[in-house]
């Protein structure tokens, strides 16, 4: 089409400046044009001169004759149309587009899960908070950014799903699995006070995780994977989980992350005060120190984020227990590679998968602190269906910033109901019958 954009741009524009102004140029010019539309469109040009015709107040019926007779199938040509009665809804009944309706996270059920009792397997729950960021706010609008990135989910089989083409996750539908899930909507949470707000989430998750599972094959409770809000409602996440389901020794915490979140609150925010202390590069220290980290079974993945002080990683390896995946460790082990690493680091202990948005690279997404030289989504696809088979009793995504306006918001918002849809399936191939 090269040739086609030239002449259509420059040649008229030249002409005007240079060519002299006579009746047989301005004749020559009108045929190059006709002959070159009519090269590219064909007869197509004589019957938009018919719709032209018929649409105004000059129908006549020797143009709908011409038409009739053109050799070219005609794509608008008049159909007698016959629609239901008035009162027939029947098609209503029917969901309509994914682009239309009330968003729930992937079309699934809404249900009350703060006050009524009914059992469930996996609920999908909001954390609109972002009072912890120390650079870039609007994680608050992440849970319903997450929600709209997942229209085109819910239900059928997807040719990438598991990395294996005989792996049980390969021909899994999350969505029509045998489990129940269902969106729980958003937890409260005030934006005037974080630790209230805090409060409110873990109090949130509390009254989910009390729920009994429907159909599980290998949990009495409810599991939860919920939407962020910025890292520090991960904090308020994994305390309820290893309530629910831990063991003495702590979760294995899965953690993806440009960042390692492990700071000490001394270094990032506590030399203010004791409340500024607990923020979303802080909690994971939190975490470590009320035992809810299985110490050297736990592990960051993406990480590239430059340390704050020199005692950085002796702190987040000896006392808080991470082993460390940069993001060019992907590129060293391959993205399978990484998969079968976290496995041999987790093993079969009951594990919680977080996952920071700002491990995609810039380039995707928007972050609370973005960060060059991340994963692509087809790694981070691939790597999180290499951990099939993990016991996997809580999941989040976090950092997901989608204020209005924001730059890349479809694509933030699509690649964050993407990693829930993959954690959908890891937690429900972990779930299925023998
Ligand atoms: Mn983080």
């Amino acid at each position: 089409m090269h040739w086609f954009l030239i002449a259509l741009t420059f040649v008229p524009h030249a002409a005007s400046l240079s060519a002299p102004n006579n009746y047989e140029y301005r004749l020559s010019q009108e045929n190059a044009k006709e002959s070159l539309m009519h090269d590219i469109f064909g007869s197509l040009m004589h019957d938009s001169n018919i719709i032209a015709e018929r649409n105004g107040a000059h129908r006549n019926e020797q143009l709908l004759e011409q038409q009739e007779a053109s050799p070219i199938s005609f794509p608008f040509k008049m159909n007698q149309l016959h629609y239901p009665d008035i009162d027939d809804l029947t098609d209503f009944k029917q969901r309509g587009p994914l682009f239309s309706g009330i968003v729930t996270f992937a079309h699934l059920p809404q249900d009350e899960c703060f006050f009524a009792r009914e059992p469930i397997d996996i609920a999908i729950v909001g954390a609109p908070f972002d009072l912890g960021v120390s650079y870039n706010s609007g994680a608050r609008f992440g849970p319903n950014g997450a929600r709209q990135g997942s229209r085109r989910l819910g239900g059928g089989n997807s040719p990438i799903r598991g990395n294996y083409r005989a792996s049980k996750l390969r021909r899994l539908d999350p969505y029509n699995a045998g489990l129940k899930l269902v969106d729980c909507g958003d937890v409260p949470m005030t934006p005037f006070d974080s630790r209230i707000a805090l409060n409110q989430l873990y109090r949130g998750h509390h009254a989910i995780h009390k729920h009994s599972s429907f159909n599980s094959t290998q949990f009495n409770n409810t599991r939860i994977v919920t939407l962020g809000g910025d890292h520090t409602i991960t904090l308020m996440n994994l305390r309820s989980a290893y309530e629910t389901f831990g063991d003495p020794g702590g979760l294995a915490v899965i953690h993806f992350d440009a960042h390692i979140d492990t700071w000490d609150p001394k270094v990032l925010g506590g030399g203010i005060s004791d409340y500024a202390s607990l923020n979303h590069g802080t909690f994971l220290h939190f975490a470590a120190e009320a035992g809810y980290v299985a110490k050297n079974h736990s592990v960051h993945v993406g990480i590239r984020a430059p340390f704050i002080s020199g005692i950085d990683e002796k702190h987040d390896a000896v006392d808080c227990g991470f082993k460390t995946l940069t993001s060019k460790d992907v590129d060293v082990y391959t993205a399978k590679g990484i998969a079968e690493i976290i496995k041999s680091i987790v093993g079969h202990r009951k594990a919680y998968l977080t996952f920071d948005l700002d491990t995609f690279d810039v380039g995707y997404i928007n972050s609370g602190t973005l960060e060059a030289g991340g994963l692509s989504s087809r790694e981070i696809l691939t790597i999180l269906d290499g951990l099939e088979g993990i016991n996997l009793v809580g999941c989040d995504i976090v950092e997901v910033s989608t204020a209005p306006n924001t730059v890349n918001s479809a694509s933030t918002e699509l690649l964050a109901a993407q990693v829930v849809d993959s954690m959908l399936g890891l937690m429900t191939v972990f779930d299925q019958p023998e």
